[in-house]
């Protein structure tokens, strides 16, 4: 069998859809996909593919798969990529490469280039993938595929990428007798887990804080058995936001820099994390010395993501479902923690409902960016599945947006690139089939516009969410923030940044416009999450509209902009712990 052939029979083994665009040094592997009956998706942009591939890996649980040619098209795919590997999203990217006997370093290695579009991918695509290789010869492939596929999904999944020569594409495959598969290692670590579960057994005011590595391991459903097991309050990272419905009463949302306040509240009068799948990026604790003060227990697959904590926390390097495992052994059936928390929960719930996101009265002139999501979240249903994009956008988006069970909402949290949420749409409709909600700002919108193509084209079920803020919202709300800096430099028209008439776009790309222009108008969402195929929505927000509450770094972890008054944060840290253990 030839490389391309096996390739081609690998992708359709994983049901791989292929996003991708063609070029000389990859039309062989197109033309065996298409032989094959592999889902070709092309695309017009290739950042778009490698998004579309991840936001596909992400809702389907499969493999993501980009294919592109040598030279810019693989270039092109780096943003993308980087994204799936700082949220580790299992996707394969497969690279046209010059034929073999045109590769500088089969002349001398030093030259920028020998062959026409001929760039060192391997080398590029180290620092942002799991693995990175050229294939220069046959040899082998059969194995070097398996290994590399299984380095995808496996452990702490992230992307990877093959490079393959154009004539050796061609080649048939020829194998060393012994093939050397070898399934992934196992490790033996000890961890303590009677003085862990100590810990958990003796906390007055626990939290569970989940990450996204709870869906990256599929431990969804037990994840769920051992909370309501344990009935201690659930914080979700942004990450693992749509693991648990909104009503779930254990669950009290978000925490960090930019959610709702009384997250922060809670962790800062916890006497115990217990933090199941999440790095624990900045975004959420950014201050270290809270680990001095709060008992923290993380469980981590990964040992490097445990060792820049510091020593204070308690670190295990285990499978989240290991964990649980002796969690659920060294507990027994759970009867002594009938809702010993039932008042911290209590408390924190009730103050929760006193500090509502959005309480402003609603305005003739203009959308509140709080009142759109939280219509928008009224009027979807338990299939959509919500992408935002990066910004103010995505802020409003995951502060204010209430999951329905079953409903996913993600972006590319991470590496967050303007431009993720309409490529990633389309990814993840080919991964589901079921509707979306794409939410973008009118600067995003502008990063991957192309794709309206794609979308109008194939009449994908794509609710496409312009938020119109004036330009670079985010940015201009960091700008006032600082006194030392100007406004709305670089941010949009006073600075020569603009933008073209979305009702036209609209027109020449044929796809469904329509404008809610204030508050009163969120009810035609309703009608507009109805219609059959693809709309684009322009929502008219005002310019200056702000991200609230969001922390400004260096302040207090509890005193979020805009600030409380010193006599709020004692009465809601009296009242917090109030009548607890
Ligand atoms: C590819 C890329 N370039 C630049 C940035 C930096 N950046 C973050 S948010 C933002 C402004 C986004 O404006 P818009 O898309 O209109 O969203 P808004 O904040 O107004 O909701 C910029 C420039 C980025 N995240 N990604
Ligand atoms: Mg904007």
């Amino acid at each position: 069998m030839k490389v391309n052939e096996y390739l081609a029979k690998a992708i359709k083994y994983e049901r791989g859809v292929v996003f991708g665009i063609t070029g000389g040094a990859i039309i062989n592997v197109f033309d065996a996909l298409h032989k094959e009956g592999v889902k070709l998706v092309p695309m017009h942009h290739e950042q778009a593919c490698a998004m579309a591939a991840d936001a596909f890996a992400r809702v389907s649980g499969r493999l993501g798969c980009c294919v592109t040619t040598s030279g810019p098209g693989t270039t092109n795919t780096i943003t993308g990529t980087a994204g799936s590997y700082y949220d580790s999203i299992p996707v394969l990217n497969i690279s046209g490469q010059v034929a073999s006997k045109h590769l500088k370093a089969k002349h001398n290695k030093n030259l920028r280039q020998f062959g026409f579009q001929e760039t060192d991918i391997k080398t590029l695509f180290k620092s942002i993938t799991k693995h990175s290789e050229l294939i220069d010869s046959s040899f082998n492939f059969r194995e070097k595929l398996r290994t590399t596929i299984s380095k995808a999904k496996n452990d702490r999944p992230g992307p990877v990428i093959l490079d393959i020569c154009d004539d050796v594409q061609r080649q048939e495959i020829k194998e060393s007798k012994t093939v050397n598969f070898s399934p992934k290692g196992v490790d033996f670590n000890f961890v303590d887990y009677t003085k862990t579960a100590n810990l958990i057994k003796n906390a007055k005011r626990p939290l569970v804080i989940l990450g996204h590595g709870v869906r990256i391991g599929k431990y969804e459903k037990r994840i769920l058995e051992f909370i309501e097991k344990l009935k201690i309050p659930v914080l979700l990272t942004w990450g693992a936001l749509d693991l648990l419905d909104n009503d779930h009463p254990l669950n009290i949302r978000d925490f960090g820099v930019t959610s709702q306040r009384i997250g922060n509240f809670a962790v800062q009068n916890a006497d115990l994390l217990i933090v199941l799948g999440s790095k624990l990026d900045t975004h959420e604790l950014p201050y270290h010395e809270i680990y001095s003060q709060i008992k923290t227990i993380v469980v981590d697959i990964d040992a490097n993501e445990l060792d820049k904590l510091p020593d204070d926390v308690i670190k295990v390097n285990e499978d989240i479902g290991d964990f649980i495992k002796y969690m659920d052994f060294l507990f027994g059936f759970y009867k002594s923690f009938k809702n010993k928390y039932k008042k911290w929960l209590s408390n924190i719930q009730k103050l929760r409902v006193q500090y509502p996101i959005n309480n402003k009265a609603p305005n003739e002139n203009c959308v509140d960016p709080y009142k759109f999501i939280d219509a928008c979240s009224y009027y979807a249903n338990a299939d959509h599945i919500i992408i935002p994009d990066a910004g103010q956008n995505l802020t409003w988006s995951f502060q204010g947006w209430k999951i329905k069970r079953g409903q996913r909402l993600f972006s590319a949290f991470n590496h967050s690139p303007m431009g993720y949420a309409l490529p990633a749409s389309i990814g993840a409709y080919y991964g589901s089939n079921r509707p979306i909600i794409c939410i973008v700002g009118d600067g995003g919108l502008q990063m991957n516009i192309q794709e309206l193509q794609t979308i109008a084209y194939n009449k994908l079920p794509i609710k496409i969410f312009v938020l119109n803020n004036n330009g670079y919202g985010m940015i201009k709300q960091t700008q006032s923030d600082w006194s030392t800096l100007n406004k709305n430099v670089m941010c949009d028209e006073t600075s020569g940044l603009t933008f073209p008439n979305l009702q036209k776009i609209a027109n020449a790309y044929d796809i469904q416009y329509k404008k809610l222009k204030n508050d009163y108008s969120l009810s035609a969402i309703k009608n507009i999450l109805n219609f059959d195929g693809p709309m684009i929505i322009e929502v008219m927000i005002q310019d200056g509209d702000k991200i609230e509450p969001k922390l400004k770094f260096g302040d207090a972890f509890v005193n979020q902009k805009p600030y409380l008054f010193q006599k709020e944060i004692e009465y809601i840290n009296k009242n917090i712990v109030k009548g607890c253990l």
